[in-house]
């Protein structure tokens, strides 16, 4: 039914008599300014980050506030202007558990939200949505050495996401897919673009090698079919005391161009995080999936945080800090960055190994080696 949103809206315009031509004209100014808006905006990021001395990754959020994909509630496209106010809030400081700095540009930066309203107010179908979307991500990885984080939104935004990924590297990725859900029907209630099928889309595409999916309690026979048709690595809750040995030592993206991580807020246990569209007892705690994702080696490229719902949240915005946690504590991003923390350096000796990142071509590779990657942010 919602998917249908985008036509309602065309339908409006053709009953308000506006021209067709004039609809066509009008769509394709709007797309060109929403693309330009995000492209100045990565550049500037990317300048800054560049002027500071650089690092090998930065972490750069992108805001997509899409909900109309969902099948239940909308609340999503709310999202991201929630989780940007947790990871400032007052309440909390701005150092990470593993002692990153948040407030230091190199490690994260925020390049806005895609107009996905003004878009869809001048008739845009979900066809071309998905398309702008996508020419979005590659705009931020465009700006070395910036790589995309983003804020969903519904989950169906990670198709357009991951296919970026993929068609911007020249290959496939590893994904880890944190959910309550598989999310991988062919199509739900007729839509192929559902928040519930955007894994069958990935898979189809090819842009996923592995695909493994953790934190899943909600899955009908259909997910699990598809599961098996695509080879997915489905690991149910009600196996996890057994599976969490493997599932906190992984190692990804060997053999391929990186790794995606996709987050849906409802792979928590709802006591942690109340505030998503699907209420599914029987999750992951928070520290799960920090151990997951603390101890996952691997290169990330990118990620994306879906389904926080702000509508359905406690009223001092738990879910949010949790979301806006889950995306700063963990560092998602091996970075150059990281690399100095750990080892302790001093300002002299981070200053020199900034400045010659560009002369030591072998360094990303050492540093591929030296890291558990981590997750998300910034290095
Ligand atoms: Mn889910």
């Amino acid at each position: 039914m919602w998917a249908k949103r985008g036509i309602h809206y065309l339908h409006k315009l053709n009953a308000a008599n506006v021209p067709a031509s004039l609809i066509e004209n009008g769509q394709k100014r709007v797309i060109d300014a929403s693309l330009t808006l995000i492209r100045e905006r990565a550049k500037l990021k990317g300048e800054l980050v560049r002027a500071l001395g650089g690092a090998v990754a930065s972490t750069s959020l992108l805001g997509v506030p899409l909900g109309h994909n969902s099948s239940f509630l909308q609340g999503p496209a709310f999202a991201p202007p929630r989780i940007r106010e947790a990871i400032w809030c007052g309440s909390t400081n701005s150092t990470t558990e593993e002692g990153k700095e948040l407030n230091d540009p190199r490690v994260l930066t925020d390049v806005g939200d895609v107009p996905v309203q003004e878009i869809r107010d001048c008739g845009v179908d979900d066809d071309r949505l998905m398309n702008i979307i996508s020419d979005s991500v590659k705009l931020v990885m465009e700006e070395d050495p910036l790589r995309p984080l983003v804020l969903g939104g519904d989950h169906s935004i990670s198709f357009p996401v991951v296919r970026a990924v993929s068609e911007k590297l020249g290959g496939p990725v590893d994904v880890l897919h944190l959910d309550a859900h598989p999310d991988i029907y062919h199509a739900f209630e007729g839509n192929k673009y559902s928040h519930a099928s955007s894994f069958a889309r990935i898979m189809e595409g090819g842009y996923a090698r592995r695909l493994l999916q953790v934190g899943i309690r909600s899955i009908t026979s259909e997910g699990r079919e598809q599961g098996k048709k695509f080879g997915v690595e489905q690991y149910e809750m009600r196996t996890f005391s057994r599976d969490r040995h493997l599932l906190e030592n992984l190692k990804l993206g060997e053999g391929v161009k990186g790794v995606y991580i996709s987050l849906d807020i409802d792979c928590l246990d709802p006591a942690f995080a109340p505030g998503v569209s699907h209420i599914e007892p029987g999750g992951l705690s928070f520290r799960d999936v920090l151990n997951i994702l603390h101890n996952l080696q691997a290169d990330v490229v990118a990620a994306d945080v879906v389904e926080f719902n702000p509508q359905r949240d406690t009223v001092d915005g738990m879910t949010a800090m949790v979301a806006a946690k889950l995306l700063t504590v963990p560092h998602l991003f091996t970075s150059f960055l990281y690399f100095v923390y750990q080892s302790g350096l001093g300002e002299k000796e981070e200053s020199d190994l900034l400045s010659s990142r560009h002369k030591c071509d072998a360094f990303p590779t050492f540093l591929a080696l030296k890291i558990q990657a981590g997750l998300l942010l910034g290095t």
